[in-house]
């Protein structure tokens, strides 16, 4: 597996555990309002074993209107910097380059670099760690845009165009990491197609982040007799499930909700990887 300039080598896949401060994310909206909440839930994550957290001011839920940049920092910042100051690793889910001066060591663009031509630019600069994420288009039509062909080789063809561009600003191939963006402009069928075909996407090159924490496709797999998705709050067991199979798969990192379960999880898979504990 390609390693991460700047970041030691675990031994197996790392967790990063999800701190949306935004009032509208799908999955734990609300919930972490205050930045005070915030950063007490991020700690929390950290005693369940996350390695780093994934701090995010902008809801990508399908359909969701972009925030003010002014809102989104004044969400993002406080948290971020209170997360840093307790020593922990700090990505920012922002395509909104000011976030990186609160601490941040990581960016996790999940446009992949095209919402804001600014922000590879600045990764180039600063030298931090840079998820690059599939998506289409902003969160406002990205159901739209779902349909493939062959969607493990658009996606992987679309990754390595996304890679070429953000190198060509600058940005150092060792500080990439690529993410095929479950849930982004993708169906189910296409998060179950993109999920089966992770061992393809290693063709790039580059260590690969599977975020499938309460998405859809694992409520509608597990709806009720009447069709009902499975609650949100009631995935986070699927979502063991995906994070032992990305990690079997060679992922280099899940995101997830609920960390304990995946930091455990990862472990399994490592110990399975070797034949030893
Ligand atoms: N998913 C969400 C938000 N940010 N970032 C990356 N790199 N990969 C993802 O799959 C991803 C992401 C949406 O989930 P949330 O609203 O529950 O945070």
């Amino acid at each position: 597996m390609s390693a991460v300039t700047g970041l030691p080598d675990l031994g197996r896949c790392r967790v990063a555990g999800v701190v949306n401060v935004t009032p509208d994310s799908f999955s734990d909206g609300g919930r972490h309002a205050t930045p005070e909440a915030a950063v007490r839930h991020g700690l929390r994550l950290l005693d369940e074993g996350a390695d780093w957290l994934d701090v995010g001011g902008e809801s990508t839920r399908p359909g969701a209107r972009r925030v003010p940049a002014g809102e989104e920092l004044a969400r993002v910042v406080p948290v971020v910097a209170g997360l840093a100051a307790a020593g922990a690793l700090v990505s920012v889910d922002t395509t909104r380059a000011a976030a990186l001066d609160a601490g941040a060591r990581m960016v996790n663009d999940t446009s992949g670099g095209e919402a804001d031509p600014e922000l590879p630019l600045l990764v180039a600069e600063r030298r931090c760690a840079y998820v690059v994420m599939h998506s289409r288009g902003p969160s406002a039509d990205m159901v739209a845009r779902a349909a493939y062909g062959d969607v493990a080789e658009e996606v992987s063809a679309a990754l390595a165009r996304r890679l070429a561009a953000v190198i060509a600003a600058g940005v150092p191939e060792a500080l990439v990491v690529l993410d095929p963006g479950i849930g982004f402009a993708k169906t189910a069928a296409h998060d179950w197609a993109v999920l089966r075909a992770l061992p393809r996407l290693h063709a790039l090159g580059r260590p690969l982040l599977v975020g499938t924490s309460r998405k859809s496709f694992l409520g509608r797999l597990l709806a009720d007799a009447g069709g009902e998705p499975r609650d949100v709050g009631d995935r986070d067991d699927a979502t063991t499930a995906t994070t032992a199979i990305a990690a079997l798969q060679g992922a280099w990192a899940v995101r997830v909700h609920a960390v304990r379960a995946a930091a455990d999880a990862v472990r399994v898979a490592a110990a399975w990887g070797r034949g030893a504990a």
